[in-house]
């Protein structure tokens, strides 16, 4: 019970207006990969590695030649999932339908950009991508859902990478900035909720991600030169987003997106310790910039240290320091353990580094589960910043089996969900401010790291498997009502 005249007075549960729903991005779900006038994008050119076959941690980088190949149409692999989704760009109506069963009043999406500008550097848009996303938004707003847009969730035109390199060419901004311009016009009756680049951090685990080529770098290059360059060029476009935002939708927000890695020391030794809070900073850095308006004064010395050297021009400190963030978003799956000893840290996960942790268990894919960790992320988000948070990806990635009557009992997912919104509940009682929360894969779609359809998120199943065999049918497994529940409540049915 909250009493207003008591100093000690804090929520007891999820504030109104709170914002459920879920989240998905382009490249994963649309398919359609060359209708509608889109060009390719640079996940279009990955293809599906069988388990035993792909190296460990997050690799996805084809090499110039393969990327040739792949557009001469001779190259050897012919399983490219993120070309085809979930299909959704001919199902969204479907899908959107579902969503608004489970009473969702937020969804999270990404405009894949060379739907848009499909080169990436012209100057004129494709108008059937727009149209696209004009329906996707209306089809929201019939059901009373906020579309949460991501500009650009690792979907750079391929162009763009072939001909520029990607993001370590300074032109990217312009061509960005053309980008959102064009999509805030466009959106701006239908759109109240931006992020700029999801997971702005896993620049540092795959170049990439970003359309940078790292693999064809001469090897006196230092990667991490290139790697910062680009992601320079980044911070620049997504203050300069907010700044087109301010003026194109003045009553919009526009949030950062981070994948949050919260390290623990892995024992007491101040060594350890000193580790954890290294690797804690590392990954606050991204953040910092864009809530605080500058570069940290510990990534200096982390710059220093490994022989980088950022090129900036007259006025990037200015953008920085006027144009920053209203909010702040992250994905959230796992912790990892720092240790003094780098021979014993090994690739956990998609983009974590360190030690296995004995207390958590471990997903089928080696994430380790940790709701109190999300409890403590929060706290630590907002001591730091004290800005609204908003929990824009957490999930479980597992094995469904179909029974023979079409159903799925997927208690170990309602498990995890309800595990980590129960600590999510409790950061909101310590009195962090959570504006909202979109776990992710609502619906089964194309694992980003893996290519992987058999790796499943969903409270909606899709029929498809790793290879594209399947009739795309969409069912709801147990935890599709358990979510609805959650929602009716404002979470207070788990
Ligand atoms: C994040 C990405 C998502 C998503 C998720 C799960 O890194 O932002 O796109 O896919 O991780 O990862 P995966 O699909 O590899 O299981």
């Amino acid at each position: 019970m909250t009493n207003n005249n008591c100093v000690n007075c804090v929520p007891t549960g999820f504030p109104e207006g709170f914002l459920w729903g879920g989240a998905t991005a382009a490249n994963q779900v649309e398919g359609a990969y060359d209708e509608g006038g889109k060009g390719l994008s640079v996940f279009d050119v990955v293809p599906f590695v069988p388990k035993d076959e792909r190296s460990e941690g997050f690799d996805l980088e084809p090499t110039a030649e393969e990327i040739d190949a792949v557009i001469n149409g001779t190259s050897k692999h012919t399983n490219f999932p993120k070309r085809r989704g979930i299909d959704q760009y001919h199902r969204y109506k479907e899908d959107i339908k579902l969503f608004a069963e489970m009473g969702f009043k937020c969804y999270r999406l990404s405009i894949s950009w060379s739907r848009i500008f499909p080169n990436g550097d012209e100057t004129e848009p494709n108008e059937a991508g727009l149209k696209y996303y004009d329906n996707v938004f209306d089809e929201c707003k019939k059901y009373g859902i906020e579309p949460l847009v991501t500009l650009s969730h690792f979907e750079i035109p391929l162009n763009l990478v072939v001909k520029y390199n990607g993001w370590l060419d300074r032109r990217l901004i312009e061509f960005f900035t053309r980008y959102v311009k064009t999509c805030f016009t466009r959106y701006k009756d239908k759109v109240k909720y931006w992020l700029n680049f999801n997971e702005i951090n896993m620049i540092a685990m795959s170049a990439f991600v970003a359309g940078v080529k790292t693999k064809e770098l001469a090897s006196d290059v230092n990667v991490k030169q290139v790697t910062y360059q680009a992601l320079h060029h980044q911070f620049i476009a997504a203050a300069l987003a907010t700044k087109y935002l301010r003026k194109i939708i003045p009553d919009a927000k526009i949030g950062l997106m981070l994948a949050r890695s919260l390290n623990y020391p892995e024992t007491c030794n101040p060594d350890d310790v000193r580790a954890a809070q290294e690797a804690n900073e590392f990954n606050y850095f991204f953040s910092d910039v864009q809530v605080q308006g500058k570069y940290p004064n510990f990534i200096k010395r982390f710059f220093a240290d490994n022989g980088v050297c950022i090129e900036k021009q007259v006025g990037d400190d200015e953008i920085l320091a006027e144009h920053t963030v209203d909010f702040v978003s992250f994905s959230y799956y796992m912790t990892t353990v720092a240790t003094a000893d780098p021979k014993r840290a090994t690739p956990l996960g998609n983009f974590a580094f360190g030690v296995m942790n004995p207390y958590l268990e471990t997903s089928d894919w080696g994430w380790q589960v940790d709701p109190v960790g999300l409890r403590t992320a929060l706290n630590d988000f907002w001591d730091r910043y004290h800005l609204p948070l908003f929990i824009v990806e957490n999930g479980l990635g597992a094995y469904d089996k179909v029974e023979a009557d079409g159903s799925i009992h997927d208690d170990y997912r309602i498990d995890y969900m309800r595990r980590h919104i129960e600590q999510m509940k409790e950061a909101v009682k310590d009195g962090v401010d959570v504006m909202g929360y979109t776990m992710w894969g609502p619906i089964d779609l194309v694992s980003a790291g893996t290519s992987e359809m058999s790796k499943r998120y969903g409270f909606i199943y899709v029929d498809q498997d790793d290879y594209g065999n399947g009739t795309l049918a969409r069912s709801r497994k147990d935890s599709f009502w358990w979510y609805k529940g959650v929602i009716e409540s404002n979470g207070e049915v788990l």
